[in-house]
C-alpha cells in the first residue's frame, strides 16, 4: 500500500452530482451477494456543468453498468481502488450498476458482513462504498427503496430502513421484502439485516397521538434479555418529546442485536443495529453498570433520529455536531432518569482520565479536526465526550430557555439538511443574543486548558480577590493557542459558618453559586462584602473541561469535603485530598523511604462513613479512591509500580483503620428484594461493594467469607461479578481458582458473560497474568474476529492492568503489538483503537519508552491499513 493521503476540511466542496433517489436490490449469498443499484442523479446547482461523475466504491466487483438504460462501453468509465468515474454524464440521469460482494469474507465489519450466520451492515462512516458505487458522503441525501432477497429458511427475516411495502415468495425457496424510507438520508444511515431472528414487540404513542410499533430483534436464546432496552427506549422517546419537543417520524422503530460489532451501536434510520453487549440485559448476566450503559446507548441512538439523521453533518469534520450534541442529550436523559450527582461524577471521572490523556498525547485533535487520513480513527473521546462538554458549556452559557429556543430553531431551520457546527452555534447565538465568537475556539483548538488559580482574603475590607490564569499547552500541529471563553462556576464557602457565602462581584449581587467568565489569559475577580474568610469552591459541576489548580491545603480540602454546598465539588475535594496523600506516598516509594499513612485521609473517610447520609450512591463514589489511570494522569512522569504501591497502601491503610465501619456499611446495605436496576438498589449495591473491596484489600477473614457468600448466593450479576473480581484479585489461588472455574463452566454458553470472565481474569495484579492472557487467547470462547472478545481480553489487559502491561521486560507491549499486527489484516478499525496504550510512551521512563517505541516501529514495518498507519505515524512523529 502507498502512503495514504489526508483529507482536509479546507478542501470541502459540494458534490458535483447529487442523488435524489436510490433503489437497491440485494440478492443475498455469503460468498457472492449481488447488489443492483439505480441512482437518480442531477448536477449540483453550485457546481459546473460537464464534470465527470465520481462514485466511491471499494472491494466491489462490477458486473454491469448502464446510463439512462444504455450499457456503458469500457472507455466511457474507469475503475480504481477508490471508486468509479464516468467521464461524461448529462445534467439529470439515472445510473444502473450491479456489483458482487462477499459478506462472509468481510472481517473488517464495515459494509455488509455476516455475524453468527446473519447478515448485517455497518455503513458509518464510509462503509456504504463497500456495498455499491455511490457518492458516499453525508451531504448527499436521497430517499431509499430497498428490496432484500434471501433464503426463506435461513433468512426468514429481511429488514431495512423505513416501512415494509411489499413482500412475497420467489422460486428456489427464496423470498423478498421491499422497504421504503421516505426520509432523505445519507448513505451512512443505510441498514440491512437478514437472518433467523425473533422479535419482541411493543408500542409507543407519540405526543401527537401516532402509534409507533417498536421491535427488538434478537437470536431466539436472547428473547429474555430485551425488557430493559425496550423500557429504556420508551422512556427515551417520551423524554425527547418533553425536553426537546422531538417526535418520532416513522410508524416502525427497530433495534437489532448482533454479536460482531466494532462499536456500541448505530443509529441507522428506523433500524438501529446494536452490539449485543449494548442492548441485552438480564439480572443474572448483566451488572448494574451494564443496565445503565444499555439505557444510555438506547437513548443515544434514538436521540440521533433528530440530532444526526433529520439534521445531519455536511462532512465528517463536523462529526461532533451530531455526536457531541447527542452525548450531551443522553447524559441529561440519564441524569434525569437516575441520580444526577452520580451521573456527573461518573462522567467526569471517566473524562478526566481518558479524554485528558488523549488530549495530552500524539493523537490529540480538536473537537472539529481539520484533517484526517482515516475518519474511522476520529470516533474519539474528544469528538464525543469533549464535544458534549462543549455543548454543556453552551447550554449553561445561554441558559435553559435560550438553549431550547436555539435547538428548536436548529431542528426546524435545518430539517432534511447536512450542516455545520457554525449552523448549530449560530442558532444558539441568535436565540440568546450572545456573542459566541470566542467560544467557537473550543471547536478548533486541541489540548486541555489549564487554569492556575489563587486567591487572597482581605479581612479589613471584607474582599476576596481571585486571580485566574489560563493556558492551553501546545498539541501536534498547534504550537500556539488563544485564550478560551471558560465559564467557571464557583462558590465561596465561609470557614466560620461552613456555608456558601452570598457573592457580590464588582457591585453585582450573584447569589451564592455563580458563573464567572474567564476570557483573558489572566483575569482578576474581586468579590466584595465577604464577611468571613472563605475557601473557594471552583469549577463546580466541572463547568468547563479544564484542569484547575489551586493551592489547597489538606485542611481546606477536608473542610470542603465536609461543607461544600456543591455535591460534585464535595466529591472532588475528597479526590484532591486523596491525591495529595498519594503524591507523598508515590515519592516515598520512589525514594525507598518508609510509607506513612496520612491520618487526615483516615479521619475524612471516617467522617464519611459515620455521617448520616441519604445519598448512598454519592457516598460510594466518595469512598472510591482515584483510579491508577487517573493518578497516572496527574504525574509528570508515570511510575506504574509506585502508583500501584501507593494506592494499595492507602486502600489497606483505610481498611485497617476503618475495618469495623466497612463491615457495618456492608451489612447495612445488603438487599433481600428481587433485583431491579433502580437508583435506590444500585446505590446500596455500590456502597456495599465498595465496603467489601476495602475488606478484601487486607484479606480480612470476615471479608473473605462475605465475598465467598456473595459469590455463591448468586443473587445478581453485579454482586457475583464484584465478588468474583475480589476473589480473583486476592493473593490466594484457593479462593480464585474454584470460583473462576465454576463461573466459567456455568456461563460457557453465554458469550457476553464469557467476555466478563475474560476481563476479570486479565486484571489480576499477580505477575503471572501475562501467561494467563496468552492461555485465554487459545480458549475456545475467544476469537480475534470478535471485537467484544478482543476488547475484553486484550483491551482490558493493556488498558487496565497497568503494572503488568508495563512490565520491564517489554512482554506486555510485545503481546499487544502482535495482536495489532494480526488485526491490522482482519479488522483495521479495531486494530487502530487497540494501539492507544502504546501511543502514550512519552509519559513513561526511558527504558519503557524505548520498549514501547520499538513495538510501534515493529508495527510500522508491516504493510499497514490506513487506520493503523495514521495512528502509528502520529505516535512516532
Ligand atoms: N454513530 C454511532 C457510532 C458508530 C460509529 C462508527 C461505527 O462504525 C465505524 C459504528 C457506530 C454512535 O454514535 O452511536
Ligand atoms: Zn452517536
Amino acid at each position: 500500500m502507498s502512503d495514504p493521503q489526508a483529507t482536509h476540511l479546507s478542501d470541502y466542496r459540494p458534490p458535483a452530482y447529487r442523488v435524489t433517489r436510490t433503489e437497491l436490490t440485494f440478492d443475498l449469498d455469503p460468498a457472492a451477494t449481488r447488489v443492483k443499484a439505480r441512482l437518480h442523479l442531477e448536477r449540483h446547482p453550485e457546481r459546473d456543468a460537464g464534470l465527470p461523475l465520481t462514485l466511491h466504491g471499494e472491494q466491489l466487483s462490477l458486473k454491469a453498468i448502464a446510463l439512462d438504460g444504455e450499457p456503458l462501453e469500457a472507455d466511457e468509465y474507469e475503475i480504481d481502488a477508490a471508486g468509479l468515474t464516468v467521464h461524461r454524464v448529462p445534467e439529470r440521469f439515472h445510473l444502473d450498476t450491479e456489483v458482487e460482494i462477499a459478506p462472509e469474507a468481510n472481517t473488517a465489519l464495515e459494509g455488509l458482513y455476516q455475524s453468527n450466520g446473519m447478515y448485517c451492515t455497518q455503513c458509518e462512516a464510509e462503509g456504504f462504498r463497500r456495498i455499491t458505487y455511490y457518492p458516499d458522503r453525508p451531504d448527499v441525501m436521497a430517499t431509499f427503496s430497498t428490496t432484500v432477497i434471501g433464503d426463506a429458511e435461513r433468512e426468514p427475516v429481511l429488514l431495512s430502513n423505513g416501512n415494509p411495502v411489499e413482500r412475497g415468495a420467489l422460486p428456489n425457496g427464496r423470498h423478498f421484502v421491499t422497504w421504503e424510507d421516505p426520509h432523505p438520508k445519507p448513505s451512512y444511515l443505510f441498514a440491512l439485516v437478514a437472518g433467523d431472528l425473533e422479535k419482541v414487540e411493543d408500542s409507543f404513542t407519540t405526543m401527537s397521538g401516532r402509534e409507533v410499533t417498536l421491535q427488538i430483534w434478537v437470536e431466539e436464546e436472547n428473547l429474555g434479555k430485551t425488557e430493559h432496552a425496550m423500557a429504556s427506549l420508551k422512556r427515551a422517546m417520551a423524554w425527547d418529546e418533553q425536553a426537546y419537543g422531538r417526535e418520532y417520524d416513522l410508524d416502525l422503530f427497530m433495534i437489532v442485536a448482533v454479536n460482531d460489532f466494532n462499536m456500541g451501536a448505530m443509529e441507522n434510520k428506523g433500524l438501529n443495529i446494536f452490539n449485543s453487549a449494548a442492548v441485552l440485559t438480564h439480572p443474572h448476566t448483566a451488572t448494574d453498570a451494564a443496565f445503565q450503559r444499555v439505557e444510555s446507548i438506547v437513548a443515544h441512538e434514538y436521540f440521533h433520529n433528530w440530532s444526526g439523521n433529520r439534521v445531519t453533518c455536511r462532512d465528517w469534520f463536523q462529526l461532533s455536531l451530531k455526536e457531541g450534541f447527542t452525548v450531551f442529550r443522553d447524559q441529561c436523559f440519564s441524569a434525569d432518569t437516575n441520580s444526577p450527582a452520580v451521573k456527573r461524577i461518573e462522567d467526569v471521572s471517566f473524562f478526566r482520565t481518558a479524554q485528558f490523556a488523549e488530549d495530552d498525547g500524539p493523537t490529540a485533535h480538536p473537537v472539529r479536526p481539520d484533517h484526517y487520513i482515516e475518519i474511522g480513527n476520529f470516533y474519539t473521546l474528544t469528538i464525543y465526550e469533549k464535544g458534549a462538554e462543549v455543548v454543556r458549556m453552551l447550554a449553561n452559557l445561554v441558559g435553559e430557555a435560550a438553549f431550547r429556543a436555539g435547538s428548536d430553531r436548529y431542528f426546524e431551520r435545518f430539517d432534511g439538511q447536512a450542516v455545520t457546527i457554525e449552523d448549530f452555534v449560530g442558532c444558539m447565538a441568535e436565540a440568546s443574543g450572545l456573542d459566541l465568537t470566542q467560544f467557537m475556539r473550543w471547536y478548533d483548538q486541541a489540548g486541555t486548558p489549564e487554569i492556575d488559580a489563587h486567591g487572597e482574603y482581605d479581612y479589613a475590607n471584607a474582599e476576596y480577590r481571585l486571580i485566574l490564569r489560563q493556558r492551553t499547552p501546545a498539541t501536534p500541529g498547534q504550537p500556539d493557542k488563544q485564550p478560551l471563553h471558560i465559564p467557571v462556576r464557583l462558590g465561596l464557602v465561609g470557614t466560620k459558618s461552613g456555608r456558601d457565602l452570598p457573592l457580590t462581584l464588582e457591585g453585582e449581587t450573584l447569589g451564592s453559586d455563580a458563573v464567572i467568565h474567564l476570557r483573558e489569559a489572566e483575569q482578576e475577580f474581586l468579590f466584595t462584602d465577604v464577611s468571613e474568610a472563605p475557601v473557594p469552591s471552583l469549577l463546580r459541576g466541572f463547568s468547563a473541561p479544564v484542569k484547575l489548580r489551586f493551592p489547597y491545603g489538606r485542611e481546606d480540602l477536608a473542610f470542603l469535603l465536609a461543607h461544600d454546598g456543591d455535591g460534585f465539588n464535595r466529591w472532588d475535594a475528597g479526590q484532591r485530598l486523596a491525591m495529595l496523600a498519594l503524591d507523598d506516598l508515590i515519592a516515598a516509594h520512589r525514594n525507598g523511604v518508609e510509607k506513612v499513612m496520612d491520618t487526615r485521609v483516615i479521619e475524612a473517610f471516617r467522617g464519611l462513613l459515620t455521617a448520616e447520609t441519604d445519598d448512598r450512591a454519592v457516598l460510594a463514589e466518595m469512598l472510591t479512591l482515584p483510579s491508577e489511570a487517573y493518578i497516572a494522569e496527574q504525574q509528570p512522569l508515570v511510575d506504574v509500580d509506585a502508583i500501584h504501591a501507593a494506592r494499595t497502601f492507602v486502600k489497606q491503610g483505610l481498611a485497617t483503620a476503618l475495618r469495623d465501619d466497612f463491615l457495618r456499611v456492608y451489612r447495612e446495605n445488603r438487599l433481600d428484594e428481587p433485583y431491579a436496576p433502580t437508583p435506590a438498589q444500585i446505590a446500596r449495591r455500590s456502597l456495599k461493594n465498595v465496603a467489601l473491596s476495602y475488606l478484601m484489600a487486607i484479606e480480612d477473614e470476615e471479608g473473605i467469607e462475605l465475598a465467598r457468600q456473595q459469590f455463591e448466593a448468586d443473587h445478581n450479576m453485579t454482586d457475583v461479578r464484584h465478588a468474583l473480581t475480589l476473589l480473583t484479585h486476592s493473593s490466594r489461588d484457593e479462593l480464585s481458582e474454584p470460583a473462576l472455574r465454576a463461573f466459567g463452566e456455568k456461563w460457557a454458553h453465554d458469550t457476553l458473560v464469557m467476555d466478563q470472565w475474560f476481563a476479570i481474569q486479565v486484571t489480576r495484579p499477580q505477575p503471572d497474568v501475562l501467561d494467563r492472557v496468552k492461555f485465554l487467547m487459545a480458549h475456545p470462547a475467544f476469537s480475534l474476529k470478535n471485537p467484544n472478545k478482543v476488547r475484553a481480553l486484550i483491551g482490558t489487559f493493556a488498558g487496565q492492568n497497568r503494572v503488568n502491561f508495563h512490565r520491564l521486560d517489554g512482554e506486555g507491549y510485545r503481546l499487544l503489538a502482535d495482536v495489532v499486527i494480526e488485526l491490522n489484516r482482519l479488522n483495521p478499525e479495531i486494530a487502530a483503537r487497540l494501539i492507544t496504550p502504546l501511543t502514550r510512551w512519552a509519559r513513561f521512563d526511558e527504558q519503557r519508552q524505548a520498549l514501547m517505541k520499538a513495538e510501534l516501529e515493529r508495527i510500522r514495518a508491516e504493510e499497514l491499513s490506513p487506520n493503523v498507519y495514521e495512528v502509528v505515524e502520529k505516535a512516532l512523529a
